[in-house]
């Protein structure tokens, strides 16, 4: 793999490219990141603030995903990263009334866009900042989540026809800097090159866990009749709202897979399709999700960016009397990888001798040739005697994947540098996002649990069908999970079950499993997609619900998949500080592993080591000591614990806490014996 492995040390504002008209939603005030200025008699230096004021993001730890702003909202928020990378949906008209970007004015005009802006909102949020903080999205009828947005504007702003793999490649890096700041991410790009762009993102992003969707125009937004606010809105509320983990295309009142998206029109405002995939969603009156759709990573593993695409690739379209010298100029070296675009279900013609020659030549020399069917719709199969042939000589047939995503798959897998040829064909034949269909769709095998309760009922239609399933499986699924029994979950899914269903309460199956403990259980669940970032209606993720039940294990494989804290840091602080007043190590160790920095503070800069000298707690005083937080901390009185423990006078804590101050002394004289050795 060759994405970046190590947590970027900047966040995108210190990108010298971008351009950003507002702080980062992340980048508190003054790197504080309760948003208020420093305790004059704060003694520590923040260790997570650079010399040049900016956050150095390996250093946060827990301090990830913060909330910011002046008060801490009483709403329920989603912040959402917006890419602006250019296209028409940002472009002015200019004195002689022609189309083009205008770099800077982006985010000062939707500012002033009351349906885009809620000013305020936006002054009870931020107070004098406002102009300064995140936009807005008005209130959305029906959606749980108040979307905040920073739009990051890119330098310069392409139109579309303009972008190639460094462009990916730096949207792809930007995501992942900034992957656990956000909930989800809009890209706004120019339609021409959408398609190319979704599909490469797709491979590029591995074990995706957080809803990505690109969008445009064909009217720029700013003008009075435009399809680029709906399709930005939509996409706003989309990926604030809902975990779709997938690299999507939003136009038009549709939710596409990208890598199944193809444009169709250059004139109609319904400028895409995706002819052999249903829409992932569609905006009417209601957000209608079709859930059963969304392909879902089921490995094991956190999120990860690919920017390495191989660049010796293309697309060669046959047509009638195609030249042999075409054919073999475009295959001769340093050619890697071909889509080969055929005839209906990918037939060739079989008189052609001469370039079967060629294509055999090639296939034996190492190149990779995909056969795509020329047609929008439908996918390459051995029907015809024209289309097996290819077979023979090594071509790897493309089933349904349109020539978009099986270029960008290409790039993809001939990049991979852990797989050799046989691997890399293997992988061009099976479905790695979503991109192809090869079996017939397992939903619709056998119902016999649901058969006989459909005729018990005397249920036959379709539509009675599916909502008794809708009714039937969750119950079903939740009793599996609490029952620890994972072959039954097993059979479940076989029976057509959506394990990755949500409840009334937005509560999934791996909520349940994370507060039932039964490890086996959490590890089926992610090993078949279901999402670790979802939220309930009282803001839990599964990782919550975890820490909360002292799960070891379990937070471990979860953080493993990705998960993280989530919230602000003063509330994990004070998480932590009421572990600590109660007496729970094994709480303030599900924090720790869970990643949280045990130093954090409280809303009045009291650390856990605080709450356990003031109750004299020993059991959670000798762990924080064992993991050896900041001794010395000093709250915002003034007062380290041992001077809580002073005044409250806990003689064993004033004794263990001198005792470790005296040993800490001798370690700088020289004497290195390890902290543990307090716990005799
Ligand atoms: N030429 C524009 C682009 O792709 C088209 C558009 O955005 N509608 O950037």
């Amino acid at each position: 793999m060759n994405g970046p492995s190590k947590m970027p040390k900047i966040i995108p504002t210190n990108d010298a490219k971008l351009v950003n008209q507002q702080p980062a939603i992340s980048t508190p005030t003054n790197g504080n990141p309760s948003g208020r200025s420093e305790a004059p008699w704060k003694r520590k230096q923040l260790e997570h603030v650079n010399a040049d004021g900016s956050l150095d993001l390996s250093k946060l730890s827990m301090r990830r995903n913060s909330s910011y702003g002046r008060i801490p909202s009483e709403t329920q928020e989603a912040k959402v990263l917006v890419i602006y990378t250019g296209g028409t949906i940002g472009m002015m008209r200019n004195e002689k009334h022609a189309l083009e970007p205008r770099p800077n004015e982006f985010v000062r005009k939707i500012r002033k866009y009351p349906n885009m802006h809620d000013d305020v909102y936006a002054s009870k949020r931020f107070g004098e900042t406002k102009n300064m903080a995140p936009l807005v999205l008005p209130y959305v009828e029906g959606q749980h989540r108040r979307i905040l947005y920073q739009i990051t504007e890119y330098e310069p702003l392409l139109d579309s026809s303009n972008m190639g793999v460094s462009d990916w490649v730096r949207i792809a890096t930007n995501i992942q800097q900034s992957y656990e700041f956000f909930d989800g991410f809009v890209i706004l790009h120019g339609t021409d090159t959408m398609a190319y762009t979704a599909s490469a993102l797709s491979f590029m992003f591995e074990n995706l866990g957080k809803t990505v969707i690109i969008t445009g125009s064909q009217i720029p937004i700013f003008e009075t009749r435009t399809d680029g606010k709906d399709n930005f809105t939509s996409a706003l509320i989309l990926a604030g709202n809902y975990i779709i983990p997938e690299v999507c295309i939003f136009f038009n009142s549709r939710l596409f897979r990208g890598n199944r998206t193809i444009k169709i029109s250059c004139e109609s405002l319904d400028a895409f399709n995706s002819p052999n995939t249903a829409p992932l969603a569609k905006m009417g009156i209601n957000v209608e999700i079709d859930f059963r759709l969304i392909f879902r990573s089921c490995t094991m593993e956190k999120f990860m960016v690919h920017t390495k695409l191989a660049e010796n690739v293309g697309l060669l379209r046959l047509f009638p009397s195609i030249s042999i010298g075409t054919v073999k100029a475009f295959l001769q070296p340093p050619m890697t990888g071909i889509v080969l675009q055929t005839y209906g279900a990918g037939n060739f013609p079989t008189s052609r001798a001469d370039l079967i020659d060629i294509l055999r030549e090639a296939t034996a020399r190492g190149v990779l040739i995909v056969n795509c069917t020329q047609c929008n719709e439908g996918s390459v199969c051995e029907l015809y005697e024209t289309g097996r042939l290819l077979q023979d000589i090594g071509i790897i047939p493309g089933y349904d994947m349109t020539p978009e995503a099986a270029l960008a798959k290409l790039a993809y897998v001939l990049s991979k540098e852990g797989w050799d040829h046989e691997m890399r064909m293997l992988m061009m034949k099976s479905n790695l996002r979503g991109e192809l269909s090869r079996e017939r769709n397992p939903e619709m095998q056998e119902y016999d649990l649901i058969d006989a309760v459909a005729r018990t009922l005397q249920l036959t239609s379709t539509k009675e069908l599916h909502q008794l399933k809708s009714t039937l499986f969750p119950a079903m699924v939740n009793s599996a999970v609490i029952a620890g029994d994972v072959s039954k979950l097993s059979n479940l899914k076989g029976y057509g079950a959506d394990l990755s269903v949500e409840n009334y309460d937005r509560r999934t199956a791996l909520h349940v499993a994370c507060c039932e403990g039964n490890f086996d259980v959490v590890q089926y669940l992610l090993q078949h997609g279901v999402a670790v970032h979802v939220r309930d209606r009282y803001d839990h993720t599964p990782l919550m619900d975890a820490i909360l039940h002292d799960h070891h294990q379990i937070i471990g494989l979860l953080v493993k998949c990705g998960a993280h804290l989530t919230g602000s840091i003063r509330a994990i602080g004070e998480s932590l500080c009421n572990a600590a007043a109660k007496n729970l190590p094994n709480r303030l160790e599900s924090y720790r592993i869970a990643g949280a920095d045990l130093s954090q503070e409280d809303t009045c800069g009291r650390t856990a080591l605080h709450m356990a000298a003031m109750h004299g707690n020993m059991a959670a005083l000798r762990y924080l000591v064992k993991k050896e937080v900041e001794i010395d901390a000093v709250d915002y009185l003034g007062l380290t614990p041992l001077d809580y423990a002073i005044k409250l006078n806990t003689t064993p804590v004033i004794d263990f806490l001198l005792q470790k101050n005296a040993r800490r002394g001798e370690e700088i004289d020289g004497d290195t014996k390890s902290p543990d050795s307090f716990e005799s």
